[in-house]
């Protein structure tokens, strides 16, 4: 869908002139990528989608609350056929594992998620049509369920499923800054055909102008139960709070 004049969004994804390596590394496309500086809990209590329910990081009673908890800086850009996310993330426990694990519960993990609603819409809804979560576990293992897809189609919404091993490709670097063991970066790539256009007859290859609506979710339990979140661009499943966001030509050059 394409809007004008006031309807456009504040947001906007550059496009990729060159593909990125997966590796790792974001310096050679981060500063031609979507991003909008560091995002911390103290950031998202004063944004507009904050809610205290969701939005919180989990204390523990042993736990240095005057170190860093969790920040991190999000990178988005897109080409003809990928999605491209990065990620730089300080954070103090790394915690991927738990005890009633199931492959979807990327959300009891260290993990990061990018919703889209493809393409925009004003109807409210919970993962039907249109909607995609791509969840990425910060486990250098790269479990089957480390990169994770729950998206609908016009029959059933909240499908739960391994992102398919030709439609994603991604990689988590610990300790990059030699900081925190805890600390990660993410890169990542998802194939748009593959995942927006499956089972969807309508779907059309991604152009200038397109506009989503996009949010993110980054958990961070820190060894506790689910609790441990920050919701960035929306309120929750509920796409009509999801934030919109357009796709632009690329960033001139500096
Ligand atoms: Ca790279
Ligand atoms: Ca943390
Ligand atoms: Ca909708
Ligand atoms: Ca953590």
């Amino acid at each position: 869908m394409s809007l004008s004049g006031q309807d456009l969004p504040v947001r906007s994804i550059p496009f990729l002139e060159n593909a990125p390596q997966i590796d790792g590394d974001l310096s050679e496309w981060k500063e031609k990528a979507f991003h909008d500086g560091f995002w911390d809990l103290n950031r998202v209590k004063v944004s507009a989608w904050y809610e205290p329910k969701r939005n919180r990081l989990n204390i523990d009673s042993l736990e240095d609350t005057n170190a860093i908890d969790l920040t991190a800086r999000y990178y988005m850009a897109w080409d003809q056929s990928y999605l491209y996310f990065g990620a730089e993330v300080q954070d103090n426990l790394h915690d991927v594992t738990e005890s009633n694990h199931e492959p979807k519960r990327w959300y009891y993990k260290d993990a990061i998620a990018f919703f889209f609603e493809v393409p925009r819409d004003s109807i409210p809804e919970r993962f039907g049509e249109g909607d995609h979560a791509f969840c990425f576990v910060s486990d250098t293992l790269r479990p089957d369920y480390g990169a994770w897809w729950r998206h609908g189609n016009v029959e059933q919404s909240y499908i739960e499923e391994p992102l398919p091993f030709d439609a994603v490709d991604y990689h988590i670097k610990m300790n990059p800054w030699d900081r925190s063991s805890a600390d990660y970066i993410l890169e990542a790539r998802v194939n748009m055909n593959a995942t927006f256009g499956s089972g969807n007859d309508d779907w059309t290859k991604p152009q200038v102008g397109d506009v989503l609506s996009m949010m993110i979710v980054h958990c961070d339990p820190d060894g506790g139960e689910y609790g441990g979140h920050l919701l960035i661009y929306g309120k929750g499943d509920d796409d009509s709070t999801w934030e919109g966001v357009q796709l632009i030509e690329q960033k001139a050059s500096k």
